[in-house]
């Protein structure tokens, strides 16, 4: 990336995609500081936003942040529009339905009546609706791995990278619905090019 014009940019403040976002600005040069709310890099006139990854979109759809670094999956659940400037190879994961592996669930269709406990109603609402399944969604915000244990849900959909944290839970996937990896997002008006060159 080529740096036409300082921009402002919001990144993930801490978590997976914090270290590739900084590896990839510090590829254009621009530099990040840690534990603050936000910077201005000297090299470059960049600024940084440091926020949640799920305030990202937002953030970059009211023009507060020209651009900004988060994974699909969230964008895709969040439902606003938004440029995708570039895929940048990394944050790879996949939503996918997960049962505890002494489940009775065998295909998709068998989750007709079930209970799904996740963090993605919506991706969850758009895929069952399109395989025409009626289940209950237990909307939760975290730990969404142990609501079968807990009684909560008989099913979970959830992220997974290496799958270790479905196998540490006995959990074995049933389907993927969603392949996630970080992409640099813009709002649609903004004229990309006036700013950097890929
Ligand atoms: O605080 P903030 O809201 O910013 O962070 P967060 O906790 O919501 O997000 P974070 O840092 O966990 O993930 C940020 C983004 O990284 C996600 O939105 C995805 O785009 C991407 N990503 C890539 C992942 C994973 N891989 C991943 N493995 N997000 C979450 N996970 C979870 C997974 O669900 C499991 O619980 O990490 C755990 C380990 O996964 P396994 O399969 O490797 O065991
Ligand atoms: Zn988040």
């Amino acid at each position: 990336m080529i740096i036409q014009q300082p921009f402002t940019i919001a990144i993930q403040r801490r978590g997976k995609l914090r270290d590739d976002s900084e590896a990839t600005l510090q590829l254009a040069n621009i530099t990040l500081e840690e534990d603050v709310l936000r910077s201005e890099c000297e090299n470059t006139g960049v600024r940084i936003l440091y926020v949640r990854d799920d305030d990202i979109p937002e953030y970059v759809r009211q023009g507060v942040a020209d651009f900004g670094i988060v994974g699909e999956n969230v964008i895709a659940e969040c439902g606003i529009a938004l440029r995708i400037v570039q895929k940048l190879s990394f944050g790879n994961c996949r939503l996918v339905i997960a049962v505890p592996e002494t489940s009775t669930i065998q295909s998709i269709q068998d989750l007709a009546g079930e209970r799904i406990a996740t963090s993605y109603p919506n991706l969850l609402r758009m895929f069952l609706q399109e395989q025409g399944i009626q289940a209950s969604i237990i909307e939760i915000t975290g730990s969404v791995e142990v609501a079968p244990e807990l009684n909560l849900a008989d099913a979970i959909c959830d992220l997974t990278q290496s799958g270790a944290t479905l196998k540490e839970h006995n959990l074995r996937e049933l389907v993927t619905l969603y392949s996630s990896e970080a992409v640099l997002v813009s709002n649609p008006t903004l004229p990309v090019e006036q700013f950097i060159t890929l």
